[in-house]
C-alpha cells in the first residue's frame, strides 16, 4: 500500500515536471497529461488582468485613458503576479460604445495614442514576461468603416454582401428581431431603401460571415496583430457571428433572451474551425470567446481541445445572477454555487473554463456579490478574490477590483455615458412606462458605467487618473478612501491580498489543475469546497455573510495547514471553524484524508 503511494507520488511528480516544462517553453506538442487528465498549457496557468483603456490612466491631461497611461502603470499590474493583460479595443473608432464599434482594425484610437504607443506597450509587456490579449470585435463593424461606408452606397457595390442588407417585409422590418440596445435590431437605410441588421447599435452592423470574403479580412487582420507579436484574443460575441439567413421571427418564448437564438448559427462551429486552421493553429496563442447565448450543453461544442475551436469562453450564468435581463434581482449562495457545479460537470478533461465574476459590461465586483458597506468591503472583496482564484478555470480580473472599487451612486440620467442606458431611457422612461427614480435606483445596482469610472489612483484631485479638468467619466466620490496609493502602502490590503492569492494559486497545481467538489451544496451563508489533484487537495471555506458561523467541516476532510485567510490570525486547523463576517479561509488537507477525497 505504502510502496503504491510513493509509485504514484513520483509518477504525479514526474508529469508535474513535465508540465512546468512545457508551460515555460509555451510548447505546443502533446504532452503527458496530469494526474486529472489535463494538458498543461500556459494560458490554463495564467491569471488575466483585463484593462479598459478609456478608464485606466489618462498621460496627457484630456481626461481620456490612453495607451501611455498603461504603460507607466505596468509595475502596479504586474505586481499583482497576473500575467496576462486583455486590452479591451484600442482600435480606430467614433466610440458610439466606447470602442466596441470600430471604424479602422490596423489604426489606434486618436484619443488612445498612437501605433508607436501600441507598439511601446507590447514591447514592455513582454519585456516583462507577460503576455498581451487584444479584443477582437468581428461579429460587427463600425457604421463609419470604409466597408460600410461603401456597401450602404448601392445594391451592386462590391461591398453590399459584407454586411446583411434585406428589403421590408409588409413595409416593415425584415422580422422581429431586437437589438441589445433596445428596438428593432433592423434600420432602413435611405440610399438604397433596404434594412441592414444590427444586434447591437445602429451604428455597429454586424458583418455577413457567409461571405468568404469578409472571413479572409478577419483572418488578415488577426494576422496583422499576431505577427505583431500579440499572444490571442477575446473574441466579442463570437458566437453570433453565422446568422440563419431566412431569417425566422423569434418565437413568444426566445424573445426575453434572443441571446440563445442569436448564438445558434448554423455555421458558428465550420467558421471557427476555419479560423483556427487558417489563423490560431499557427501561434502559440490563447482564445477566450464572449459566448452570450451558449448554453452549457453547448459549450463543449466550443471548447473542447479536439475540435480546434477556442481555448475557452466566458459564461454568463455567474455574473448575471443578480439581473434578469437588465432588471436587478435578489439571488442565494446555493443558487451561485449551484452554478460553478453545473460549470464542472458540463467540461471534461479536454475543456477548460474562465473564472469571470465582472468585467466592463457588469456591476463592480464587491458590490454584487460582496458588501459594499465600509464595515464590510475589504473582508467581502478579499473573499472573492478567494474564490476567484480558487475555482477551477482561468480566472479573469477586472481593472479596479483589486481595490476593492464600488458601484457609483448615479443620480440623474446625466451621470450615463453608456449606449446602451441612453437607448434605454429613451424606450423605457421618456415613453412613460418606467419612473424615472425606478430606473435610475435599477442602475445603480446594474449598469455598466458602474465598472466603467476611472481607476482611483490617489486621493489628489480626480484621484491622479488625469491631470486634467475632468475626466470622461465621472470618479466615484469614495476615491479619497479607495485608492491605489493607499493599497499599495497598506499591507493588510486588498491590493496585497490579490498578490498573495495570485501567488498561491501560482505555485498550487492542485488549484488550476485539481477536481472541484462542492461539500455543502445546500448550505446558505457558507461556500465549502475542495480542489484535489493526485495527493494534493485544499480545502476552501467562505462565509458569504455577515453573521458569524461555528462550521462543522462535513466529514472525511481534515483542515491541516492553513494557506491563507482574508481576516488575519485565525484558527489553524480544526474540525470546527468560527468563522467570522465575511472570514475565507484555505487550508491544506491533511494527507490521511486522500483516501476520503471526493473525486
Ligand atoms: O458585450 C456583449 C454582451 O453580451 C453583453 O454583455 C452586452 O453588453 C449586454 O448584454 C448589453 O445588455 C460585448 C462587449 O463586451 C460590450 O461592451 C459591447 O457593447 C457589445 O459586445 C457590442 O460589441
Ligand atoms: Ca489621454
Amino acid at each position: 500500500m505504502h510502496f503504491f503511494r510513493i509509485l504514484s507520488a513520483c509518477v504525479f511528480y514526474f508529469l508535474l515536471m513535465s508540465a512546468v516544462v512545457s508551460a515555460a517553453t509555451g510548447s505546443t506538442d502533446p504532452q503527458p497529461a496530469d494526474a486529472n487528465g489535463y494538458q498543461p498549457r500556459w494560458w490554463k496557468e495564467a491569471v488575466v488582468y483585463q484593462v479598459y483603456p478609456r478608464s485606466f490612466k489618462d498621460s496627457n491631461g484630456d481626461g481620456i485613458g490612453d495607451l501611455k497611461g498603461i504603460t507607466s502603470e505596468l509595475d502596479y499590474i504586474q505586481g499583482l503576479g497576473v500575467n496576462v493583460i486583455w486590452l479591451s479595443p484600442h482600435y480606430d473608432s467614433p466610440n458610439a460604445d466606447n470602442g466596441y464599434d470600430i471604424r479602422d482594425y490596423r489604426k489606434v484610437m486618436t484619443e488612445f495614442g498612437t501605433m508607436a504607443d501600441f507598439d511601446e506597450l507590447l514591447r514592455t509587456v513582454k519585456q516583462r514576461h507577460m503576455r498581451l490579449v487584444l479584443d477582437l470585435v468581428v461579429n460587427h463593424t463600425s457604421d463609419e468603416h470604409q466597408w460600410f461606408v461603401e456597401s450602404r452606397k448601392s445594391k451592386d457595390n462590391p461591398y453590399r454582401s459584407y454586411y446583411i442588407w434585406r428589403p421590408a417585409k409588409n413595409s416593415k422590418e425584415p422580422n422581429n428581431w431586437t437589438s441589445f440596445f433596445s428596438g428593432s435590431a433592423w434600420k432602413l437605410d435611405p440610399a438604397t431603401g433596404e434594412y441592414y441588421l444590427h444586434l447591437f447599435a445602429q451604428k455597429q452592423p454586424d458583418l455577413n460571415w457567409d461571405n468568404p470574403k469578409v472571413r479572409q479580412e478577419v483572418y488578415d487582420l488577426m494576422k496583422f496583430w499576431l505577427d505583431k507579436g500579440v499572444d490571442g484574443f477575446r473574441m466579442d460575441v463570437i458566437p453570433f457571428v453565422s446568422k440563419d439567413q431566412t431569417f425566422p421571427d423569434l418565437p413568444a418564448n426566445a424573445q426575453a433572451h434572443p441571446e440563445y437564438v442569436y448564438a445558434a448559427g448554423p455555421h458558428m462551429h465550420e467558421y471557427l474551425q476555419e479560423m483556427n486552421r487558417e489563423v490560431l493553429s499557427k501561434y502559440d496563442v490563447m482564445t477566450v470567446g464572449e459566448a452570450f447565448g451558449t448554453t452549457l450543453q453547448q459549450t463543449p461544442l466550443l471548447v473542447d481541445e479536439r475540435r480546434h475551436e477556442l481555448n475557452m469562453i466566458f459564461n454568463f450564468d455567474a455574473v448575471r445572477i443578480n439581473q434578469e435581463n437588465g432588471v436587478a434581482r435578489g439571488w442565494t449562495l446555493p443558487e451561485l454555487k449551484s452554478i460553478f457545479t453545473r460549470q464542472d460537470a458540463a467540461l471534461d478533461a479536454h475543456c477548460w473554463n474562465t473564472v469571470f465574476l465582472s468585467n466592463h459590461d457588469n456591476p463592480r465586483l464587491v458590490s454584487a456579490f460582496g458588501d459594499d458597506s465600509a464595515a464590510y468591503r475589504v473582508a467581502s472583496a478579499k473573499l472573492l478574490a478567494t474564490m476567484l482564484f480558487t475555482l477551477k478555470g482561468t480566472p479573469f480580473v477586472y481593472q479596479g477590483d483589486e481595490l476593492g472599487m464600488t458601484n457609483y451612486p448615479f443620480k440623474s440620467i446625466d451621470d450615463f455615458d453608456d449606449i446602451e442606458v441612453k437607448n434605454a431611457w429613451k424606450e423605457r422612461v421618456v415613453s412613460g412606462k418606467v419612473s424615472a427614480a425606478d430606473f435610475i435606483a435599477n442602475l445603480r445596482k446594474t449598469s455598466r458605467d458602474n465598472a466603467r469610472t476611472p481607476i482611483q489612483w490617489d486621493h489628489s484631485s480626480n484621484a491622479g487618473f488625469t491631470t486634467g479638468a475632468k475626466p470622461w467619466l465621472a470618479i466615484n466620490p469614495n476615491y479619497p478612501q479607495i485608492n491605489a496609493k493607499a493599497a499599495l502602502a497598506d499591507r493588510g490590503s486588498i491590493y496585497h491580498y490579490y498578490r498573495a492569492m495570485i501567488e498561491l494559486r501560482s505555485k498550487t497545481p492542485a488549484l488550476i489543475y485539481g477536481d472541484f467538489k462542492d461539500l455543502d451544496p445546500a448550505n446558505s451563508k457558507v461556500f465549502a469546497y475542495t480542489r484535489a489533484l493526485g495527493s494534493d487537495a485544499y480545502l476552501i471555506v467562505l462565509n458569504f455573510s455577515k453573521e458569524e458561523i461555528e462550521y462543522a467541516i462535513p466529514a472525511g476532510i481534515t483542515a491541516e495547514g492553513l494557506q491563507i485567510s482574508n481576516l488575519g490570525k485565525t484558527e489553524a486547523a480544526a474540525t470546527r471553524l468560527h468563522l467570522r463576517a465575511w472570514e475565507a479561509r484555505v487550508y491544506k488537507v491533511a494527507s490521511s484524508n486522500r483516501t476520503a477525497q471526493p473525486n
